[in-house]
């Protein structure tokens, strides 16, 4: 726990819930205490087990029913609890307690998840990542339940189930397992032009973060604040991770996923367990009320973003994850996030996309959790007492005091009675609306390409580049031809280039669609609106390229040094000891799980063995200096470890440094060849080595290097 953090008051009123088994007796559920937990009550030692023997009888009942419904997205998910301390108050926007005085501090539970696949998938999926805030407020819960990419697939929640149905395995095989790869997952996309924003953010490498630590988070609905007086802003939410937002390449992640499928959980519980604990900034895009139709697109509309060059983001404090669940089940299965969990000073939009959330979210934990009952949960419940006239219910917990249940009531002296507005009590913006009933798309919402081209012209290079890979890779999994060619002049529609380059890899021609919403009429009903190409008005924003991003840190990095017997110990405790004050984590890997004996008798216990992890799992490598160490390396055992180990190391662009006397393995390796200039691989005869790896590793990969470094371009 943070030493800095005051009192956190969610955090106090788990310790109620929670319960410790150090030094206690086994019981059963009604605390009868069990002297034998080996055997079952019998009828003789060879006999039948006695239906008489509620011992075994409840062990069991409990056991059979300790499944519940997964989520129906975002079932894959990691948690952890935090803080919120606002750094600037927002008072003059929203009436909201916890975003007004500087310094406040509000306690949080953080949920982060990828969309399509079953609890048991894999982190390194090619998806979308929640990333979901409960704030525990003295006004009561107020959830932002968001993702880390700023826009969406579908403008109307009609669509929801449309997108999730094809996203997921295949209803007749149950094939693929969280993965968008498949024949109804890109039917569906060509023949949705809306969905081409939030395709563009799917297929680059935002959607195979390096770590959740290092990943954005955006609410994407414009959200409303409303001050004291009445005024409301247009509000959109950004989390900015202090470490950078880094991603990994789409070889490493398939590799990771056989490797280590729990990479992401496992580094966000290590992380925090090692006190390197996870930050973002919060802010915010405020956009007065009489600004709403100062842009070329429609606030309320999720497949959009406010680039950061129209409307800036100003940071008003910060997220800090500082504290493991201890229960998995217990917090981070059962906790419920709601976008409608508001607190007075926040409220919608007309968004359509938010409106049909707000029924979503309560109905499907009624399936997932049971009950009605489940904001007493202990994670879900609100650090405030509840008081209402709501009752029972299955798993009622709470018990409520005398005869009243009901509003008007003189018996109960009229409590609880409602909260004035001054006094907290919330009150939706009075809006004002009019219209005649329809069920219609707005024509302001009609622009689907041209915030798809400027997040691909904001791309660099290599980002377009894996960008392609990432289209070509998905769309060779299709097997109905049609779609790939739909697909393919959707393309086309944001850049002739992108659908050029992918189409020649799928060997299709670039089909020009009469129209784009393909091979539907356009007189359809509900989508006879159809989406001109449309250039953006500007042309490119810096927030949108990973290059623009912090790239001077090297805190929680994990660098694998590859150490063997007569190592030499001087030089691997000087780059240990740099790397480790700058925060890095370092893991000996070894030729086998043996200690490891250096040159001075110090001996070094191995984390991993050459043939039981693999680079994708490390952010840059260390050959430690030796000549004996080499050779052990090179013997038939290892070298196909160590050589493999690191070429795919510097295929993926990371930082290798190679200390004294290693010769005999960099000259068995690709690098070996390289004859370009690269600052990531550093070699003995470099005076500023340590400095130059540590710079190296803090700037992530050299992706711009990455076609020399895979002898593409020489
Ligand atoms: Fe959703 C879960 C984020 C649109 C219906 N959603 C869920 C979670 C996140 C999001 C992060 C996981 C929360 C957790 O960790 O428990 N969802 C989004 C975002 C959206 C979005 C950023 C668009 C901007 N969602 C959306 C729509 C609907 C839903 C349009 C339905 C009409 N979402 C759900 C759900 C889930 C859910 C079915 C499944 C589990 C849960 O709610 O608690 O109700």
């Amino acid at each position: 726990m943070d030493k800095n953090s005051k009192k956190n008051e969610k955090l106090d009123q788990l310790k109620d819930h929670t319960t410790d088994n150090s030094n206690e007796k086994l019981t059963t559920n009604q605390g009868l205490k069990i002297n034998n937990n080996q055997d079952s009550l019998k009828s003789g030692e060879r006999g039948g087990t006695l239906l008489e023997d509620f011992i075994l009888r409840e062990k069991i009942t409990h056991f059979d029913h300790e499944r519940i419904p997964e989520r129906i997205v975002h079932a894959r998910g990691s948690g952890a609890h935090g803080v919120f301390k606002l750094s600037k108050s927002m008072e003059k926007y929203t009436q909201a307690k916890f975003l007004s005085g500087i310094g406040k501090e509000t306690p949080v539970f953080v949920r982060f998840s990828t969309v399509a696949g079953s609890r048991g998938s894999t982190d390194l999926a090619r998806d979308v990542r929640g990333f979901a805030i409960k704030f525990y407020t003295e006004e009561g819960n107020y959830d932002l339940v968001g993702n880390n990419m700023p826009v969406f697939f579908i403008q109307d929640a009609m669509k929801f189930p449309d997108l999730v149905h094809a996203v997921k395995p295949e209803p007749d095989n149950e094939i693929p397992q969280a993965a968008s790869a498949h024949d109804t997952f890109w039917d569906f996309i060509s023949l949705m032009p809306e969905s081409m924003h939030m395709i563009m953010w799917l297929m680059s490498d935002r959607a195979i973060p390096r770590s959740l630590r290092m990943m954005e988070g955006f609410g994407v609905h414009s959200f409303r604040f409303i001050n004291s007086e009445g005024t409301a802003f247009f509000v959109k939410f950004h989390l900015k991770p202090k470490l950078g937002v880094h991603s990994v390449a789409w070889p490493e992640a398939q590799k990771i996923s056989g490797n280590d499928p729990d990479f992401h959980r496992r580094d966000l519980w290590e992380a925090i367990e090692n006190g390197a604990f996870p930050e973002w900034d919060l802010g915010v895009q405020l956009i007065p009320e009489e600004n709403e139709n100062d842009f070329d697109f429609d606030l309320l509309d999720p497949t959009k973003i406010v680039p950061e060059e129209l409307v800036p983001v100003e940071i008003i404090g910060t997220l800090t994850l500082n504290r493991n669940p201890d229960n998995f089940f217990a917090e981070t299965e059962q906790i419920a996030f709601h976008p409608g969990h508001l607190v007075p000073g926040i409220d919608f939009t007309n968004d359509p996309l938010l409106q049909g959330r707000l029924f979503s979210y309560t109905d499907t934990q009624l399936s997932r959790l049971g009950s009605p009952n489940f904001h007493e949960i202990p994670i879900n419940r609100s650090i405030q007492t509840v008081h209402n006239n709501q009752r029972d219910g299955h798993m009622r917990q709470q018990i409520v005091k005398g005869k009243v249940s009901y509003e008007p009531n003189s018996i109960g002296g009229g409590c609880p009675y409602q909260a004035m507005m001054k006094d907290g009590g919330f009150a939706s913006y009075g809006e004002r609306v009019s219209g005649a009933k329809i069920r219609a798309r707005s024509e302001s919402f009609v622009d689907h390409y041209s915030q798809a081209k400027l997040f691909y012209n904001s791309q660099s290079e290599p980002e377009k580049r894996h960008l392609q890979k990432a289209l070509i890779f998905e769309l060779t999994k299709v097997t109905i031809p049609e779609i790939r060619e739909r697909m393919i002049g959707q393309l086309n529609f944001i850049n002739k280039d992108l659908a050029k380059k992918v189409a020649d890899k799928l060997g299709v021609k670039v089909k020009i669609l009469d129209q784009p919403n393909g091979s539907i009429p356009a007189d359809h009903d509900g989508l006879s609106l159809q989406s001109e190409e449309r250039e953006p008005k500007q042309k490119k924003s810096e927030a949108l390229s990973m290059e623009n991003t912090v790239k001077d840190l090297i805190k929680s990095r994990v660098i694998a040094f590859l150490l063997a017997d007569g190592c030499n110990a001087d030089s691997i405790k000087e780059i240990q000891k740099k790397l480790e004050s700058g925060g890095a984590v370092v893991q000996v890997v070894a030729p086998e799980m043996v200690p490891v004996k250096a040159d001075d008798g110090t001996s070094y216990t191995p984390k991993h063995s050459i043939s039981s992890t693999s680079s994708v799992c490390f952010d840059a490598v260390y050959v430690a200096s030796g000549e004996k160490s080499s050779e052990i390396w090179m013997m038939p055992d290892y070298k196909n470890g160590v050589v493999d180990f690191l070429n795919e190391a510097y295929r993926h662009c990371k930082a290798i440094y190679f200390g004294e006397n290693t010769e005999i393995i960099f000259n068995s390796t690709d690098i070996y060849q390289k004859k370009h200039e690269d600052p990531a691989v550093i070699l003995a005869e470099d005076k500023k080595g340590d400095e130059n790896f540590i710079k190296a590793i803090a700037s992530h990969r050299v992706w711009d290097l990455e076609l020399e470094r895979n002898g593409i371009k020489t």
